[in-house]
This record gives C-alpha cells, structure tokens and sequence, in this order.
C-alpha cells in the first residue's frame, strides 16, 4: 500500500494530507542527491549554531523548503540551516520544522544519514512543544531510504522508497519496555560527568550491546525497528545542554519514540512538554524503552 493511501486509513486528509505528502517529495528530492554523491564539500557558510555548512546541508534545505512552498496550507518553517523562522502563507493551517540533512558530517564516510521533519499547528515555534505535533515525518538514508510516519494518537508506522514510490513496510511500530541496545552519544562527558561513567560501567556490567553510529535518526531508528534499547545524548559541565536542538532533532525523535510506546526525557522532565525558547535551544536526551530510559535516569537523578 502507498504512503498517499495508508495517510487517509489513518484519517490523515485534506491539507495535513498535502503537507505529509510534500515532506515526502522532499525526502525523496534529498535521497537522489544523497545516493549519488554528486553533491560534495563545503558551501563556505554557517548555520546558526555556527557549523560549517556542507552543500548537502543547502541543497537539502533548499529541496524541502521547494516543496513545502508548493503547499498553500503552510505557514511558517523552521530548518536548521535557516537563521530565522521564515513565513510561506499568510492563511496557512501548519507551521513546518526539519533538520534537512542530520548527521551530514557523516556522508563521507558513507554513514546512514536521515532528516527529520515536524509539522505543528500554525504561528511561530516559540513556546511550541512536542506534544503539540501533528505528524512526524523521519527518513533514514541508508542501504534504502526508509520513512517513519508519526501521527499523533495513531501510532509510528515505516515505508520503504521503491521505484513505485513510499510503500507501507510496518503498521503501528512499537518499542519494548526494556531490551539491551545502548548508542551512548557524547561519551566525552564521562570524563567530566562521573554519572554518565557509572551508567555506561552499567550497561557494560549487564552486557548491553553496542549500536552507535554517530547519526542519531540511524541510532533511533535502530531502536524502532529492533523494538528496543536506550539513546542518549546528555549534557556535561562545557556544555550543559548537551549539542543536539530541541526544535528539530530532539523533540521530533522524542514524539516518534513516545508514538511508539517508549518514552523521553530531559533528565528532568518529558521532552514532549518542554516549550521551545528559542530556535536554537539544545537539550540533553534520554529516549528509548520505557523502562531503560527510567534505569538511566537514576544514575542522574541520584547524582
Ligand atoms: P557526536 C550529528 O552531527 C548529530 O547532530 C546527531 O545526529 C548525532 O546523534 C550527534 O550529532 C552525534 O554527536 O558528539 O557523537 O559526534
């Protein structure tokens, strides 16, 4: 079954349909430039974390935004690669954030890459929360191009690009409460954060196996498909934060995982009710299985 049609089993329609529909025209845009290679090094800007932008990076935000213009029904969009929230329609239903290009430090060396892109209500980020998502749209750019589709209240479900088009793989994916797989990201912290040490000593003294690439939407991916495990990603006293944006990684991935039965976290609290600030605040991340997310917590908590 086709993406367009399973949406509408799902009660996806009307504009939401299109928007959905034009995300997937823009990963589908982006997979041809990421799988031939043609486009390589730097673009000589930054963005506004102040990366040094590859031409990836701009193509693919230039891909997607092209086909979000398309679409009457958006309002607004925010990208990782924008400096500033841009308006598309002034009487747009929906307001659109994505990372285009996540991990594209890593298409050099042939690593799974993905872009993650969230569609809320209209009007300005700010102040925004993950529970308020619509719809989730993630690709995985890997050996094949995969697509997760998050609906609110409906459930994660996976499609395959084929050279028919996005064909449904897997309905309503859903994670365990608990299983062994770790991707401890930013492990540096462990020489400054003794919490993060001891729960990584943890995870080896129970034997958990090893995924980490590098590329969080493959990290998590790894997790919805194997229906377990545990990412994180937290802070440490140089950066408090941590490095992942809570707008365009952190909260998507957090309603992807909690759509799929698993939960997310701060550290403090559910990244779903965490307001946005700013566009680019960043935040640290506990996600996965229920209960291995709960089980990292206390190695924080109890610090
Ligand atoms: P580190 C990729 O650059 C990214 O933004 C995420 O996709 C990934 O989880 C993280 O950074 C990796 O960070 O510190 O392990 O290189």
């Amino acid at each position: 079954m086709q993406l367009d049609e399973h949406l509408k089993i799902l009660g996806v329609n009307g504009a939401l349909h299109e928007v959905v529909i034009a995300c997937a025209e823009g990963v589908f845009d982006i997979a041809g430039v990421v799988h031939t290679g043609e486009v390589s090094g730097y673009a000589g800007t930054q963005n506004v974390f102040g990366e040094n932008q590859l031409k990836l990076d701009v193509v693919s935000n230039d891909l997607l935004t092209a086909e979000l213009q398309k679409v009457a029904s958006v309002h607004m969009i925010a990208s990782e690669e924008l400096d500033n929230e841009q308006e598309l329609h002034a009487d747009g239903e929906f307001s659109v954030a994505f990372d285009p290009l996540d991990g594209s430090s890593l298409v050099d060396v042939n690593f799974a890459v993905g872009t993650i892109i969230a569609i809320y209500p209209k009007g300005s980020f700010i102040g925004k929360k993950a529970s308020e998502i619509h719809v989730a749209v993630v690709a995985v750019y890997g050996p094949r191009t995969t697509l997760f589709v998050a609906v609110a209240g409906k459930g994660v479900h996976q499609y395959l690009l084929t050279s028919g088009g996005f064909e449904l793989q897997k309905e309503k994916i859903q994670v365990d409460d608990e299983g062994k797989y770790f991707a401890p990201g930013n492990l540096r912290a462990c020489a400054k954060n003794p919490q993060y040490q001891e729960l990584v000593n943890y995870w080896l003294a129970n034997q958990y196996t090893l995924r980490y690439s590098g590329g969080m939407v493959p990290d998590i991916n790894h997790i919805l498909v194997k229906g377990k495990g545990v990412f994180t990603y937290p802070g440490y006293s140089d950066e408090p934060h941590g490095k992942l944006r809570l707008l365009y990684e952190c909260g998507t991935m957090s309603f992807l995982m909690v759509e799929a039965g698993g939960a997310a976290s701060d550290g403090v609290m559910s990244l779903l009710d965490k307001p946005l600030e700013h566009l680019d605040q960043r935040s640290p991340i506990f996600v996965g299985s229920k209960k291995e997310v709960e089980k990292a917590l206390e190695f924080f908590i109890m610090g």
